[in-house]
């Protein structure tokens, strides 16, 4: 072999490293913030082809009212920009190259590998990392921390939580993250949280003060098979990666597995979809271990906190019906003050209220589940943004998420007590 051939065999294994594997590219995919301005216009946009709805979730979702956020893969690009023009519908490109924001998300990471000595609570990690991080730092406050199997996934990786507690008889607040796989910025908070809470313990008075009173289940990796799968094969993967006879695709919605009116509007039968329930209630193992957890741990959990992206939004129970939950008034109020404490910090602006009004209707949801066997305060916390990088949320802004959302979690630590000292 002459010199170029070699040049050209190595340029091949290089770009194979990167491709040949099969991991999804995106190249050339962009997402589309299209505004329907009439009910004809919005058939249009519910049609669009091969057209993945990032916001809302569904093409019934779609009105007149909401922008929506649409990815549109490459090879139908130009048809479908040129037909919205046809049609005089208004759009705007949300994100020129899905493959470049991709990678822009691990750039830092990439920058610094090889360098971690210490856990860089700045850039995303993949799940052996994560699982990794939860041992290590377990270990580094055994006083506070008891770290814990939760269950085992489906495909056979062991689900861990931590308890973070001075007091086994003190009330608990539970908080999960990663639900849902590519929402990437929720098991990041998870972690920075954790590390917040555990230094702050005897350091920051607001902290101790909670610590001393409370009790924190934290699970960083609800989903963790889905998670591994949205770094190795396809970054917008978004539900398990259970396969069932007679089924024509993989996964199950997590967000839609739970008992809280299985089944109903809002959740898909089909396992090709999104949202697709799964085949029976709590048949996802990550899922069942979660909702035996609470169920066990029901008579001291007084607030549950499911961390969600994107859309920045406290989504109060319940979300299966539009008839306002019996204690709307108390979710509200608490609802607003954790928005406010988040506004406070960089003037990040939530919404919040029933999820059925305020999002879209979800049948199966965690957050209603919790609610409807009986613990007081539940919410789903969508995180940054509204619609500039979506679930490819910048590296850069892990820090002001953790923080604003920190702020967030001290609001909801506060109900969480003072709905405990006031329970009959
Ligand atoms: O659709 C969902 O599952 C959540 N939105 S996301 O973009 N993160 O997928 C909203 C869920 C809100 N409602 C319930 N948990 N019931
Ligand atoms: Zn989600």
């Amino acid at each position: 072999m002459n010199m170029s051939t070699w040049i050209k065999v190595a340029l091949g294994i290089v770009l194979c490293l990167t491709q040949c594997h099969g991991k999804k590219d995106y190249s050339g995919d962009q997402v589309l913030t299209i505004y329907p301005a009439s009910e004809e216009q919005v058939k249009f946009v519910q049609r669009l082809p091969e057209a993945d709805f990032w916001s809302p979730k569904y093409a019934e979702e779609v009105n007149i009212e909401k922008p929506v956020d649409v990815l549109i893969p490459r090879h139908v690009l130009g048809n479908v920009k040129e037909s919205l023009g046809e049609e005089d519908i208004s759009y705007k490109v949300m994100i020129e190259d899905v493959q470049a924001a991709m990678d822009n998300q691990v750039k830092g990471r990439m920058s610094r590998a090889g360098h971690e000595l210490v856990h860089d609570y700045n850039v995303y990690h993949p799940v052996e990392e994560i699982e990794q991080w939860m041992a290590d730092i377990s270990a580094e406050y055994p006083s506070l921390v008891t770290y814990e199997q939760l269950g085992v996934s489906t495909e056979g990786r062991n689900m861990h939580m931590m308890t973070i507690s001075t007091n086994p008889d003190n009330p608990a607040i539970l908080i999960d993250c990663t639900f849902h796989a590519r929402e990437w910025i929720s098991p990041a908070f998870c972690q920075c949280f954790t590390r917040n809470l555990l230094e702050g313990y005897g350091t920051d008075p607001l902290f101790t003060k909670q610590l001393n009173s409370l009790t924190y289940y934290i699970i960083p990796l609800i989903n963790p098979d889905g998670y591994k799968y949205s770094w190795d094969e396809e970054r917008l993967w978004r539900k398990t990666r259970s396969k069932y006879e007679g089924d024509e695709c993989y996964g199950t919605d997590a967000n839609r597995n739970c008992d809280a009116n299985y089944g109903g509007e809002g959740s898909s039968g089909d396992s090709c979809s999104i949202t697709y329930r799964g085949p029976y209630v709590e048949s996802e193992p990550e899922v069942k271990a979660f909702a035996d957890f609470t169920r066990a741990h029901l008579s001291k959990i007084m607030a549950y906190v499911s961390v969600h992206s994107y859309s920045q939004l406290v989504v109060l129970p319940r979300s299966y019906t539009g008839v306002p939950t019996p204690t709307l008034d108390v979710l509200m109020k608490y609802a607003k003050q954790a928005a406010d404490e988040i506004y406070r910090v960089h003037g990040t602006v939530y919404t919040y209220g029933q999820g059925s009004s305020s999002l879209y209707f979800v049948s199966g949801g965690s957050k209603d589940f919790a609610y409807d066997i009986g613990v007081p305060w539940t919410c789903t916390l969508e995180l940054r943004d509204t619609g500039e990088y979506g679930f490819l949320l910048p590296e850069d802004q892990i820090e002001p998420v953790c923080v604003e959302t920190t702020a967030a979690l001290r609001s909801f630590s506060d109900a969480a007590i003072e709905l405990w000292l006031n329970r009959d």
